[in-house]
């Protein structure tokens, strides 16, 4: 079994049951994601382990986070209960302003998981992982949390990321590219992308001329998501695109994670790059069809089911 190993914040996340702004909104239903949090529940409906190096805050909110990772077969035992701040939260307001489309609002400034820090880091457990994976949002967290990620990321076997650029995060796009580029620096197997990220990161957008440029930076596979249009998968064999399938969205948020995790789970226990992609895609479209980013999260068995149902 593939055994991998993500950095990240775990997040409390309070959905708005109703569509539309939230000034307006009385009910919100309570998750459990995270960018990373979400990448290994993924990856373990997929097939893989997967331990979570993170900290949450000795609260109510970090045991549900603890609880919830646990029940769905996610290693917590590198998840340090930090008693000097609280578990970050976020809200996601949905199909407002942007029909079919979410808005996250963070309370997570300070927060327990944002003090992730490199002495989290069990650099035995890094360097007995098959992958090390995290994203972005990591990256935006905190200096601390930056280090972390660049020191597991020098003690991994292989490396996988996510650029997940969260601009509200980010003192400036310049800040977020450097730190990404910097966490590319050691070569990454798979890079998870899409054109807004890659419009920051390297100036351009096209998906031929990303894989291009990518490449020249130690990539090897890039996954390049076009949201609701689909996604490429570029690899040393070739170019395959996958369509995405016409869905009813509830919320699209955790779409990309849930692709992140089953592709990253599926590739590298030597499933061939299309057809990771296509279980993947089916992964990500399930997600986005309820509010909460990993609970629909299927088995392969019924990511196959949906693909052969299309
Ligand atoms: O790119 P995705 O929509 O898959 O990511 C969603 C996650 O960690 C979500 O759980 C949220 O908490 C976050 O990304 C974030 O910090 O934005
Ligand atoms: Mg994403």
């Amino acid at each position: 079994m593939i055994r991998l190993v993500a950095l990240g914040e775990p997040l409390v996340q309070l959905n708005a049951v109703t569509p539309g702004p939230l000034r307006y909104v009385n009910y919100f239903e309570r998750h459990i994601a995270g960018s990373e949090a979400n990448f290994c529940v993924a990856a373990v409906m997929a097939g893989a382990s997967c331990g979570l190096i993170a900290r949450v805050g000795d609260d109510e909110f970090g045991k549900a986070v603890l609880e919830y990772l646990r029940g769905r077969g996610v290693d917590v035992s590198r998840v340090r209960v930090d008693g000097g701040a609280p578990t970050g939260i976020y809200f996601v307001q949905r199909h407002y302003p942007v029909p079919g489309r979410s808005v996250l609002v963070y309370y997570r400034r300070g927060s327990a998981g944002s003090r992730l820090s490199p002495e989290d880091v069990d650099v035995q457990y890094v360097k007995s992982a098959d992958a090390v994976h995290s994203t972005g949002i990591t990256l935006a967290i905190s200096e601390s949390a930056r280090e972390a990620v660049y020191l597991a990321f020098e003690h991994a076997a292989r490396r996988t990321f996510d650029t997940n650029i969260r601009p509200a995060l980010w003192p400036s796009p310049e800040a977020a590219r450097e730190a990404v580029l910097r966490a590319l620096r050691g070569g990454v197997e798979i890079l998870f992308t899409d054109p807004d990220d890659t419009r920051i990161v390297l100036g351009v957008s096209d998906p031929d001329e990303a894989y291009r440029r990518y490449r020249e930076l130690g990539v090897e596979v890039l996954v390049y998501k076009e949201g609701a249009r689909g996604a490429y998968v570029f690899h040393d064999g070739g170019k395959y695109f996958r369509r995405a399938y016409a869905v009813p969205v509830e919320d699209p948020t955790g779409a990309g994670d849930a692709m992140a995790g089953y592709f990253a789970a599926l590739y590298l226990s030597r499933t061939p790059p299309e057809r990771a992609l296509d279980l993947a895609a089916a992964a990500s479209t399930l997600v986005v069809t309820v509010r909460g980013d990993n609970e629909a999260v299927p088995t392969p068995a019924d990511a196959e089911r949906l693909l052969s149902s299309l």
